[in-house]
């Protein structure tokens, strides 16, 4: 089975990327040469972990970088997508920890001697514990930290990288994370989310005038998390519903980046809900973005809910789903897009993160995941449609290289298109991996031949 891209798809133009994505918490494993994060500490807690695993050796990537960096080579990719760990380059003295830096300074000189573009995300999850010690997201000191750690790490890497996330899907760190406690750090209290959130945004305004200053040359933005919502019945409640939750979980995340406003709901949230919003913090927070980072994975349908006004359903009984539960459902990847673009004044997008995890198995070396390539192509056939409806798409990277620690879930949901054997750290390229290896190989024929 073959990923196809017709002619004239955005897919095809020279100008438009494509790559892989992974994250420090979820591949490096090595804890012991790093700070503890809130996830080490999430780990601990019984039942926060399905499989009650942790990230303490994880695919074992601090070790077998190079191997995963010469696969990522093999696979024709324009660009690879990784995070930096946080608590690996600051030491909670305050101090640099200089083998941290050293790691990923080697993984961009091979990138570089290899002609793939480094897409550096400066926050995916992995909070020094730390600074959760002195309060996390919901301290607008840690704001602050922030922006000296991105020091750090842009003053360093020097003119290596290509492009910057200031932060990884903030809705997760923020609502996930503070408000329901499903992820690090485990905090549940619906007063926490919106606060939470305020300090994340403030933490990624605060940092874009030190990536702009000590790499001038690189792209910013910032990578949100989108979930397109749909009336579950043509009910006036199941439709105002919908628009709460847009509202909510679409709106309050794009629109202060964008317009320096949170919605307008924000009158109406209880006192104790409200941020904490100082003088200067909506204009720090809307700084330019050179793009917009769209993570997509599925679409949910929304109904009324008496307690906290809507409420979504699982997926129709009758549609394809993801190991996840996930409903396939590329056609809103489109939707999402054409709204965005509709409803903002957007800079280029990029698909930062877009993948399928399934009940992968290996047999004699081979993993047949016909089920993740058909997902792969709906879906860029999807983003090719919001292209060609007038959206500015500049790249697709496809989440994950590798299997690897899928957070709550642990090691249980396999999302990667090379397959991790977690007792040997044996990788073994997925059907997946072969067939968008094998895309890549013709479209860099295709653009060759364009360009003479
Ligand atoms: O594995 C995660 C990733 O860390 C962030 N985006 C969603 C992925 C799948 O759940």
């Amino acid at each position: 089975m073959k990923l196809v891209v017709p002619e004239g798809s955005v897919f095809k133009s020279p100008d438009f990327t494509v790559g892989v994505a992974t994250s420090s918490f979820q591949i490096e494993g090595a804890a012991e040469s790093r700070e503890a994060s809130i996830w080490d500490t999430f780990c601990q807690q019984p039942g926060a972990i399905a499989d009650n695993s942790d990230g303490t050796v994880a695919c074992d990537h601090i070790n077998r970088w190079h191997e995963d960096l010469s696969l990522i080579a093999s696979l024709n990719v324009d660009a690879y997508r990784f995070s930096v760990s946080w608590p690996r380059i600051m030491r909670a003295d305050g101090s640099v920890n200089q083998q941290g830096i050293d790691f990923y300074i080697g993984i961009l000189d091979f990138l570089h001697a290899h002609n793939i573009r480094a897409y550096v995300t400066l926050y995916h999850w992995d909070l020094p514990q730390y600074l959760e010690d002195r309060g996390g997201w919901l301290n607008r000191e840690t704001a602050y930290e922030f922006a000296r750690y991105t020091e750090v790490v842009t003053k360093a890497f020097g003119d290596r990288v290509y492009s910057y996330a200031t932060l990884n899907e903030p809705f997760c760190s923020a609502y996930l994370g503070y408000e329901i406690g499903v992820h690090a750090p485990g905090k549940a209290e619906r007063a926490y989310g919106k606060k939470a959130i305020h300090h994340l945004l403030l933490a990624h305004g605060l940092a874009m005038p030190v990536i702009r200053r000590l790499a001038p040359s690189a792209q910013a933005g910032i990578v949100l998390n989108f979930t397109p919502y749909y009336p579950a019945s043509a009910a006036d409640a199941d439709a105002a519903a919908t628009a709460l939750a847009h509202a909510h979980h679409t709106d309050w995340y794009i629109q202060p980046l964008l317009t320096a406003q949170y919605p307008a709901l924000l009158d109406d949230l209880p006192e104790i809900e409200r941020p904490d919003i100082l003088p200067g913090d909506m204009q720090i927070i809307s700084a330019a973005n050179d793009y917009l980072g769209v993570n997509y994975y599925t679409r949910a349908r929304v109904c009324y809910d008496q307690t906290h006004g809507f409420r979504r359903l699982e997926a129709p009984s009758n549609s394809p789903t993801s190991a996840m539960g996930w409903e396939v459902f590329p056609q809103g990847l489109t939707d999402l897009l054409i709204r965005l673009h509709e409803d903002y004044v957007l800079p280029p997008v990029l698909i930062t993160e877009n993948g399928m995890a399934c009940d992968d198995t290996l047999i004699d070396g081979k993993v047949a995941d016909y089920q993740r390539i058909a997902y792969l192509q709906a879906h860029m056939d999807a983003v090719n449609n919001a292209a060609v409806a007038g959206v500015n798409i500049t790249g697709y990277f496809v989440w994950s290289l590798l299997d690897n620690f899928e957070w709550a879930l642990g090691y249980t949901k396999r999302f990667g298109i090379v397959y991790v054997d977690y007792d040997s750290q044996q990788r073994f390229l997925k059907q997946s991996a072969i067939a968008l290896q094998a895309m890549l190989a013709e479209r860099c024929i295709y653009t060759a031949v364009q360009e003479e």
